[in-house]
C-alpha cells in the first residue's frame, strides 16, 4: 500500500509495548510523522511475548496504567489486584484501538541497526521483516523495553532435547499443554517463582532446578476491591501525582525509621503488617535503611527467611529455598502466588544446583552431575540480557561511524539515561542510567515520554536541527549513577541490574537508584535551563 511504501519519517520509534504506543501517540500531537517499528505480531512489548502460565504484574493495576488519557483510567475495569498478563496486554491493545495506532506500527518488523548519516542530518534505520528495507527519520527513539533479549541458559545440549521445550521471555501464543508431562523448569528468579505453581496445576511431575534461591513476597492476589477503585478513580490526579514524586513510582509514603532504632519486637511486629499487605514494595520501604545497611537488611532477610520456613513442611527443602547469597531487595525481589506451597507437594522437587551442578540437557531430559532427570518438557526462565540487550542488539552507530556496542563496551554510558554523546538526535525511553526497573515502568515511561515529547516541541519551536548530549554531561551522569549505587547494597549482588547474570557482561549497576521524584526533578531542571548538559544546533 501507500502506506507502507512511505519511507520518510520525522520520527522513528523501536518498539510497540508501553513506550512506543505512547511516544507515537505524543507525537501525533506534535504534529510530526512517525512510524513504530515491531518485532512482534502485535502490541504490548513485555506483555505480549511475556505470556507464560502465571505472568503477572507486581504493581498494582490501579498504578500499573497509563495517567494521559483521564477517561480510559476511569473507564478501564481491571479485575484483580494485580494484573495477569492477558489483562495487560488486552489493555494496551485497547489503547491501540482507542488512539487509532495501529495504522502506524509495522508488525513482523526488526530493527537490524541504524547509522546516523552526519551529511544529512538523519537516521537511517535499517529492518529485516514484512515491511524491510531501509527508513529514513530525523530522530530515532528506541522504546526497546529493559529485559527483552531472552537469556538462554550457559549448558549445551538444547538443540538435542526430544521434548519440547520454552523460554518464558519468548512463549508461544498457542495454549501449552503441560497436563500429564513431566516438566523441568530451569531459573528461579520471578518469572520462574510465578511459572511453578501454575505448571505444577497440570503437570504429572514438576522440577524446579535452582541455582540460586530469591526472596520472594506473596501477592495475596484477588479480585480488585471495589472500594479501592472508587478511591482511586476519584483521586487519581493526586494518586498519580503522588507515585511521580515517590522513588519507587507507587504511591507509599517514605519511610522515616531505621530498622535498628526500634526494638526487635517492634520490628517484627512491623514486618509482619508490611508483609500481610501482599506488596513487595511495602516490605523493601518498612524502614529507610534496608537498602545500605547490613544490619538493617539483615533483619528483613531474615524475617522473609522465617516466612519460608513456615510455609515449606521439609526443613531440608526450606533452607534449600532460604537465600543467603545476597542481601533482601538486592536483586529485584519476586511476589508470588502459593510459590513455596508448591513445594509441599508430592510431584514438585526442588534440585539445589549448588549441590549438585547443571552439566548439560540431554535428549530425555536435563543432566545434573549426579542424576539424568527424564522430561517432557522444559521451561527456561532464565532470565534476560536486561537494560542494553536489545538496544545494542541493533547495530547503531552515530558519528564518525561509532558503533553503540564499542562505546558501551564498559558498560552503558548515557546522559540521563536518556541521550548519549555521539549519537545526535537518538532518544532512549528508559535506557540504561535511568531509573525505569527500579521503578513502576509506567511511571518511568510516561515521564520519558512527556521529557522527550517535550524536547522535540522545543526543538521544533526554536528551528533547531540537532540535540545530543555533551560528552562532559554524559560522564557526569554516569559517574552519578554508579556512585549512587555504589553507596547501597546493591553492589553485593550477582544481579542483572549489574549485568551480572551474562557471562563476559562488565559489571557496571546499570540503573539510577535516586527514585524516580528525584530523576524527574533533575529531567526538568535539564530542560527548564535550555537542556543543559545537551548540544544543541540548526
Ligand atoms: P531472572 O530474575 O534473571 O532469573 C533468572 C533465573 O535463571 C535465576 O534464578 C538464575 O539463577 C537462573 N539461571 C540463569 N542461567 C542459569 C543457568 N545457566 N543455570 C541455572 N540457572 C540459571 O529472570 P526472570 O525472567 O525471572 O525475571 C526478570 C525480571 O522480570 C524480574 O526481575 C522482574 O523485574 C521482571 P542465578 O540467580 O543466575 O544463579
Amino acid at each position: 500500500t501507500a502506506r507502507t511504501a512511505r519511507t520518510t519519517y520525522d520520527v522513528v520509534v523501536v518498539g510497540a509495548g508501553f513506550s512506543g504506543l505512547y511516544m507515537l501517540h505524543r507525537l501525533r500531537g506534535l504534529g510530526l510523522s512517525a512510524v513504530v517499528l515491531e518485532t512482534g505480531e502485535d502490541v504490548g512489548g513485555t506483555w505480549y511475548w511475556n505470556r507464560y502460565p502465571g505472568a503477572r504484574c507486581d504493581v498494582e493495576s490501579m498504578h500499573y496504567s497509563y495517567s494521559f488519557d483521564p477517561e480510559l483510567e476511569q473507564e478501564w475495569e481491571w479485575t484483580e489486584k494485580y494484573p495477569s498478563q492477558p489483562e495487560i496486554h488486552a489493555y494496551l491493545r485497547h489503547v491501540a484501538e482507542r488512539h487509532d495506532l495501529r495504522r502506524d506500527i509495522r508488525f513482523r518488523t526488526t530493527v537490524t541497526g541504524a547509522r546516523f548519516d552526519e551529511a544529512a542530518g538523519r537516521w537511517r534505520v535499517s529492518t529485516e521483516g514484512e515491511t524491510g528495507g531501509e527508513l529514513e527519520a530525523r530522530f530515532l527513539v528506541t522504546a526497546v523495553g529493559c529485559l527483552s533479549t531472552p537469556k538462554q541458559p550457559e549448558v549445551p545440549g538444547l538443540e538435542t532435547f526430544r521434548g519440547e521445550w520454552y523460554h518464558t521471555g519468548a512463549w508461544p501464543e498457542e495454549h501449552v499443554d503441560f497436563s500429564g508431562k513431566r516438566v523441568g523448569v530451569i531459573g528461579t528468579g520471578s518469572s520462574g517463582i510465578q511459572l511453578v505453581p501454575e505448571v505444577a496445576r497440570d503437570a504429572a511431575s514438576v522440577t524446579v532446578f535452582q541455582r540460586t534461591p530469591n526472596f520472594s513476597v506473596p501477592t495475596r492476589n484477588g479480585p480488585i476491591d471495589p472500594d479501592l477503585v472508587a478511591h482511586v478513580r476519584e483521586n487519581y490526579p493526586q494518586i498519580r501525582q503522588e507515585a511521580r514524586r515517590s522513588g519507587f513510582g507507587v504511591p507509599l509514603p517514605p519511610p522515616e525509621r531505621s530498622a535498628l532504632e526500634v526494638s526487635a519486637e517492634e520490628r517484627e511486629r512491623y514486618l509482619h503488617e508490611q508483609w500481610s499487605k501482599g506488596s513487595v514494595t511495602a516490605v523493601l520501604t518498612s524502614y529507610n535503611d534496608l537498602l545500605v545497611d547490613a544490619d538493617a537488611n539483615h533483619v528483613a532477610a531474615e524475617f522473609v527467611r522465617d516466612r519460608i520456613r513456615e510455609v515449606v513442611d521439609d526443613p531440608e527443602v526450606a533452607e534449600v529455598l532460604c537465600p543467603r547469597d545476597f542481601p533482601f531487595g538486592t536483586k529485584r525481589p519476586c511476589m508470588d502466588t502459593g510459590y513455596y506451597e508448591t513445594f509441599n507437594e508430592d510431584h514438585v522437587r526442588l534440585v539445589d544446583l549448588r549441590r549438585t551442578p547443571l552439566e548439560s540437557v540431554t535428549p530425555a531430559g536435563v543432566r545434573t552431575s549426579d542424576e539424568e532427570h527424564e522430561l517432557d518438557a522444559l521451561v527456561l526462565a532464565t532470565g534476560f540480557d536486561a537494560m542494553t540487550g536489545a538496544l545494542l542488539g541493533m547495530d547503531i552507530r552515530g558519528r564518525d561511524g561509532q558503533r553503540l556496542a564499542d562505546k558501551c563496551r564498559d558498560g552503558p554510558t548515557s546522559y540521563l539515561g536518556l541521550a548519549m554523546a555521539g549519537f545526535p538526535n537518538l532518544f532512549t525511553i528508559t535506557g540504561p542510567g535511568s531509573p525505569s526497573v527500579l521503578s513502576n515502568m509506567a511511571v518511568a515511561i510516561e515521564q520519558h515520554v512527556e521529557w522527550i515529547a517535550a524536547a522535540l516541541e522545543h526543538l521544533e519551536s526554536t528551528g533547531t536541527a540537532l540535540i545530543e548530549a555533551d560528552p562532559a554531561s554524559e560522564a557526569e551522569w554516569t559517574d552519578h549513577v554508579r556512585e549512587s549505587a555504589a553507596g547501597t547494597l546493591h553492589m553485593e549482588a550477582n544481579s542483572w541490574y549489574l549485568g551480572a547474570n551474562v557471562p563476559g557482561k562488565p559489571r557496571v549497576f546499570m540503573v539510577y537508584v535516586g527514585g524516580v521524584g528525584v530523576y524527574q526533578d533533575v529531567c526538568d531542571e535539564v530542560a527548564a535551563a535550555g537542556y543543559k548538559g545537551f548540544e544543541l544546533s540548526a
